[in-house]
């Protein structure tokens, strides 16, 4: 055939022991064989012969009455002196590029398979006779063929006979490695590729299978070459008498069947095959008449190979299956070949096997994933999966800031028996994952990116795994923007508008058809909400809107919005004009004006920002009183755009950490025992129990944050207070009181800062900073120092309308509106101060919200904390 290679290189292992082949070698180990493969002879033996021929013929005569004894004696001699040899047989399947595959190669019988099987068992054949090692080398049969990817695949068998030292060996190590520890005789063929050789574990099966009697196989038989050369050299090859054999194929888009009924012989096998780029399903549908668990009964075996090697099986069924739901099992093979046999001990009746086989396009498996839900599985689920497969995937949040939390809703990928993960495994995030999984691996929350990898070594496949997998924000909500039912958040203006942005139609789905801003009115009007339960004037014509207001609205801002009564006198100006603050009864406020601060004597002084100035401007000097704040001993000179804080800057900075995320959320202290940081933090998402003490522990006195690195004081904390009007819809009342465990002793790195007055102003432009720990860039990593960064109070209306009017009378904004410096992802519930009269740095604001970080004109948004200086005198009792 002139397709095949001309050059022959060693293709069998030769392994000896001493003296005893033509292959020298220390016992056990592969040598190259340095001498011809004949019988040794004594040099002696041979020099006498030669030089006396009447000496010889005088010792002839004398032995020969002698010599039936004597080669009895020798036969015995050798019998015993020889090794014992074992058979054993490589199988293997090789692609010849240059040859094509045809239909008619997968019938047996033939004239083109004979053909074909002839020429390469000729090539077979030679190999191995040529080679040093010939002395092994028994036959070889071709079996069948396949459709390669470059060309025709053949799957042969070689059978060796060999001492059973040598036949361990090879057995035990595998015939690669023999090839490796070959010197100069690595594999080199030149016109195949893809060559795969594997030992074959040699059971009645097997060659029953091969078409193979297992009698022949029982002693030494060197000199089965030529004993039994017809099974192969016909060209078809014979099964024994005992096995039945059928080749099918099938096309893209047919199934083909596979069924036994009433089985008259112990051993079936079918050969599938489909083209190439595809790869088998196999759909078993029944298998009847067993007992189940029994292998000696019968047992079902698909291979991912045309040979039935052990280490080829993909599954095994010894008995019946314990499902009765149709069909009972899907297997895939890894390449476009399989093999199923069927073996059993009787006869049976009645239908015993049914299945069908399909060409499936062979699936790619990995990649990197960014989405907001979905689902990833082993390569075919719920079909078993095929062996011999290495998966990588990536799955990142679309947007920074986002954890993933994945559960695994079934695993199924190595048998419970096997210790460790070794066969089969499942890696998410470094941690390898096989059955049974514990309930604690099941669901668990990772930071994005995190990697899977899913591999399958080349036997024994099962179902495989499934999972879920959703991105949320640790927050638990979207601040300021509306949460979509798998955890997405979309901006409130996109909240019915008429165009779902919610995969799920979530933002259109409770809108009574009218848009945000607008009321809806009895007379299915939308009309632009001026004040529901308003006390002047009616959106509605028809008054509709107030008719379930049952006098919530208790007072209303000239601009038409309505308060309620907790809103009203509450130390909180929410009007623009400060009406519900003005005329307030409290005696709080009375005699003063609203911007006027209040000294403890009750007297007001008109002066603006007078505490802790320095100056006594209060008769009873209260306004200079509890100032024990707001300095920093130490110092003597991310936030994004920030830099890094020297020692002791920012002496009232707080980290808060949970055990197993670490660095969350910043905070302020503001007493010994109390820190003042964002409600958002706190709340609960599906995943973590924000909102449980017992999770958090607060770091004083720190700046860089490392491993082990406590900082200056650690404290658990006691008590979290939320505000009770703090909403997640739109973060306003965004501040938690937090209460320590225990009090912390003031140093030069831990120090409180002041709480301003409600009356405190902080006017626009000031120099403020912000300081924490958050992500140095919207998608990138936390800080590890303490970063810094100057921002300037930005006005009101400016930052409104930049927000769509999303910035409520408890916020404030401030930044760059050239954008570069701006809190960000983890600087939340930190602190925005700036350094007042007196040299003392006052808490302006708690890190809140902002669209993006240090984006031109997308200002941070921090909680005002003057609107809250009541709420926080109040709640810790006068301690602040
Ligand atoms: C946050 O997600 C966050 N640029 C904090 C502050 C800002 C944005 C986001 C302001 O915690």
């Amino acid at each position: 055939m002139r397709t095949l290679p001309n050059s022959k290189t060693c293709e069998v292992y030769c392994v000896s022991r001493h003296g005893l082949s033509g292959c020298s070698a220390a016992q056990g180990e592969l040598k190259e064989p340095t001498q011809p493969l004949s019988p040794p002879t004594k040099p002696e033996d041979r020099a006498e012969g030669g030089k006396a021929p009447a000496s010889w013929r005088r010792w002839m005569f004398g032995v020969l009455p002698l010599f039936p004894v004597a080669a009895a004696i020798a036969l015995t001699l050798h019998f015993l002196a020889s090794p014992p040899s074992s058979v054993f047989f490589l199988g293997g399947s090789v692609e010849f590029p240059n040859m094509s595959f045809t239909s008619e190669l997968t019938d047996s019988s033939s004239p083109q398979f004979r053909l074909q099987a002839q020429a390469l068992n000729h090539y077979f054949s030679e190999l191995y006779e040529s080679s040093p090692c010939s002395s092994y080398y028994v036959n070889s049969g071709i079996t069948a063929f396949s459709e390669g990817a470059e060309g025709l695949n053949v799957f042969y068998w070689s059978k060796f006979s060999a001492p059973d030292d040598v036949a361990v060996e090879i057995r035990r190590s595998g015939p690669e490695r023999f090839q490796r520890r070959l010197p100069g005789r690595h594999k080199v063929q030149q016109d195949s590729r893809n060559e795969q050789r594997y030992y074959m574990e040699q059971d009645d099966d097997m060659l029953h299978l091969l078409g193979l009697d297992p009698d022949d196989f029982e002693v030494d038989d060197k000199s089965d070459k030529s004993k039994n050369p017809n099974s192969f050299q016909s060209g078809k090859w014979q099964l024994g008498f005992q096995a039945m054999s059928f080749d099918l194929y099938a096309k893209h888009g047919s199934n083909r069947t596979l069924s036994l009924v009433n089985p008259k012989k112990p051993y079936y096998q079918w050969r599938l095959r489909v083209p190439s780029g595809h790869v088998v399903r196999l759909v078993v549908l029944t298998l009847h008449g067993s007992t189940p668990g029994s292998c000696t009964a019968h047992k079902l075996s698909a291979y991912d190979f045309l040979l039935p090697l052990q280490n080829k099986i993909i599954a095994r069924w010894c008995g019946l299956p314990i499902s009765r739901s149709s069909p009972v099992m899907k297997l895939t093979s890894s390449g476009n070949v399989m093999l199923v046999t069927f073996s059993f001990s009787r006869q049976r009746d009645g239908a015993i096997f049914k299945a069908y086989f399909q060409a499936i396009p062979k699936e790619g498996c990995g990649g990197s994933i960014s989405s907001w839900n979905g689902s990833i599985s082993s390569p075919y689920y719920p079909s078993y999966y095929p062996p011999n497969i290495d998966c990588a995937w990536t799955l990142r949040t679309p947007l920074p800031g986002y954890l993933i939390s994945m559960t695994i809703v079934m695993m199924d990928i190595q048998d419970a028996s096997s210790d460790g993960c070794e066969k089969d495994w499942l890696d998410i995030g470094g941690v390898k994952l096989c059955n049974p999984v514990s309930d604690s691996s099941r669901k668990r929350v990772y930071s994005s990116p995190v990697s899977l990898h899913f591999h399958s070594d080349e036997s024994l496949t099962h179902k495989g795994f499934y999972l879920l997998y959703r991105a949320f924000s640790p927050e638990g909500a979207c601040p300021r923007e509306f949460r979509c039912g798998d955890g997405r958040c979309v901006p409130l203006r996109k909240v019915c508008d008429r165009v779902k942005d919610c995969s799920d139609g979530r933002d259109e789905a409770k809108c009574s058809s009218c848009r945000p801003g607008e009321v809806h009115c009895g007379n299915g009007q939308c009309k632009p909400q001026r004040s529901q339960c308003g006390i002047q004037s009616s959106n509605c014509a028809d008054s509709s809107e107030e008719g379930g207001c049952g006098g919530k609205c208790y007072h209303v801002c000239p601009n038409k919005v309505c308060l309620q009564k907790s809103s009203v006198c509450d130390g909180v100006v929410d009007c623009k004009d400060r009406s519900d603050e003005l005329n307030c009864t409290r005696a709080y406020f009375k005699g003063c004006s609203s911007s006027s601060y209040k000294c403890s004597n009750g007297k007001c002084v008109g002066k603006v920002n007078p505490e802790c100035d320095g100056v006594k401007d209060c008769f009873d000097g209260s306004d200079e009183m509890r100032c024990g704040c707001g300095t920093r001993p130490r110092k003597r000179t991310k936030i994004v755009g920030g830099s890094d804080a020297g020692a002791g800057s920012w002496p009232w900075q707080v980290s808060l950490q949970m055990d197993r995320y670490g660095h969350v959320c910043g905070a302020t202290l503001v007493a010994n025992r109390w820190l003042i940081s964002a409600a958002h933090c706190f709340q609960d998402s599906d995943a973590i129990k924000y909102s449980d003490v017992r999770a958090w522990r607060a770091y004083l006195g720190m700046r860089v944050m490392s491993v082990g690195s406590s900082g200056a004081a650690t404290r658990t904390i006691r008590r979290i207070l939320l505000h009770p009007q703090y909403d997640q819809f739109t973060s306003d009342y965004d501040i938690a009181l937090l209460e320590l465990s225990a009090p912390v002793f003031f140093t030069d790195l831990v120090q409180p800062v002041c709480v301003p007055a409600s009356t405190h102003s902080f006017t626009t432009g000031t120099n403020c900073y912000v300081t924490g720990w958050g992500v140095l860039t919207e998608d990138g990593e936390l800080a590890s120092r303490l970063q810094e960064a100057p921002v300037k109070i930005v006005n009101r209306n400016t930052c409104n309308k930049l927000y769509d009017d999303a910035v409520t009378p408890r916020m404030l904004c401030a930044g760059n509106l050239h954008g570069g410096v701006d809190a960000c992802q983890g600087d939340s519930g930190g602190p925005l101060v700036c350094l007042e009269r007196g040299r003392r740095w006052f808490l302006a604001g708690i890190v809140s919200w902002g669209e993006g970080c240090a984006r031109q004109n997308r200002p941070g948004v921090y909680t005002q904390v003057v609107k809250f200086t009541a709420w926080v005198q109040q709640q810790t009792k006068g301690q602040v």
